[in-house]
């Protein structure tokens, strides 16, 4: 494996080593948790999450996965194979939730209530449901299978539109706040390609498809434009993301910690935190539902709806459609920020 970054190349045994020894050094330079934290990884059946719940189950974390159900059509039954599968093989315990059969919704179904792209309602639903899971199962922390290039991508987003309070809380690390456990990203230094090399090495089977919804992410350019640049220049992209991190992102902290201020209260319908009276997760449950379930079929195909893409009507407390909220709990969200 030859990695140009770091102009060096390595063996198979010895890349297993690097990759852990950067996902270790990541999880103790940013204080991601400790061995006596229970962590709950949030899987999509993808080559990072995958990957990253391998690790650290390697690493001897108490580690337990999350696979949440999208509704969107066969991506959603293969990837969830794919899931069970390696938890199976890794004798690993996997929560599993489904949010057509828990919420009565699906993602095609909520980016049509929402009238947002499938992405804003997706982010919105993991953000919720991982933070639930994870507080309703006692975990102490979430992790997600962001890498090097997917951050760099959302900090190219954000800086290209200059979203300065999403800028002051692009972290690897977002610590528990009341009502939220920690987040944390601990593959940022290591990138898609070596991700894609790792799951090869050990073996892991994930599923290689894009999800059918990501047709058009703003997100995907990003990474081809920085792709570009990394291969004429290699190592931009990690100067790009960590001297960010070194010299940029306290600049922009106060923006973020200012944009949260005027106070939470609990949502009227789940408890959750939130700036309105209903937070946005359950605004969208009720669209969604409100729907009716021809709709909610017709939506529910796997395929793009036609108006899933209008950037009118936001789902009240969601912001706004251009914002790359850098918390987004999935590789490959583009999704709008709602509450903390
Ligand atoms: S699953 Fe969801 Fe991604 Fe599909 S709808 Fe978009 S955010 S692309 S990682
Ligand atoms: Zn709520």
């Amino acid at each position: 494996m030859e990695m140009r970054r770091h102009n060096a190349a390595f063996c198979a045994p010895c890349f297993v080593h690097y990759t852990r020894q950067q996902v270790r050094k990541a999880i103790e330079d940013f204080e991601m948790f400790r061995p006596t934290d229970r962590v709950l990884v949030a899987v999509s059946g993808g080559k990072d999450s995958l990957g990253l719940w391998d690790l650290l189950l390697d690493l001897d974390y108490q580690v337990d996965g999350l696979y949440l159900g999208l509704g969107i059509g066969e991506y959603s039954s293969e990837s969830r194979e794919f899931a069970r599968a390696f938890a199976r093989r890794r004798d690993a315990n996997l929560v599993e939730i489904d949010l057509p059969e828990a919420y009565g919704y699906d993602i095609p179904t909520g980016a049509v209530a929402a009238r947002r792209a499938p992405c804003s309602a997706c982010g919105l639903s993991k953000r919720h449901l991982f933070n639930k899971a994870a507080m309703d199962g006692g975990y102490d922390v979430v992790a997600t299978g962001h890498n090097l290039d997917d951050e760099a991508a959302v900090l190219f987003g954000n800086v290209l539109r200059w979203n300065t309070e999403y800028l002051g809380r692009q972290l690897p690390v977002l610590p528990a706040s009341p009502g939220f456990v920690r987040k944390v990203k601990p593959l940022v230094r290591l990138d898609e390609r070596e991700m894609a090399a790792y799951c090869v090495v050990r073996g892991i089977d994930y599923i290689v498809e894009e999800c059918p919804m990501a047709d058009g992410n703003r997100h995907l350019g990003y990474k081809d434009s920085l792709n570009a640049v990394e291969e004429r220049s290699p190592g931009s992209k990690q100067a790009f993301y960590f001297e960010f991190l070194a010299k940029a992102s306290d600049l922009f902290r106060p923006l973020a910690i200012a944009s949260q201020e005027g106070g939470l209260s609990s949502c009227v319908r789940c408890g959750s935190p939130t700036t309105g009276e209903v937070c946005a997760f359950c605004s969208l449950v009720e669209r969604a539902v409100s729907l009716g379930p021809t709709r909610r079929r017709a939506a529910g195909d796997g395929a793009p709806v036609p108006d899933a893409t209008a950037p009118d009507a936001p789902v009240p407390g969601a912001t706004a459609p251009d914002a790359i909220a850098p918390d987004a709990m999935a590789p490959g969200a583009a999704a709008v920020a709602a509450g903390p």
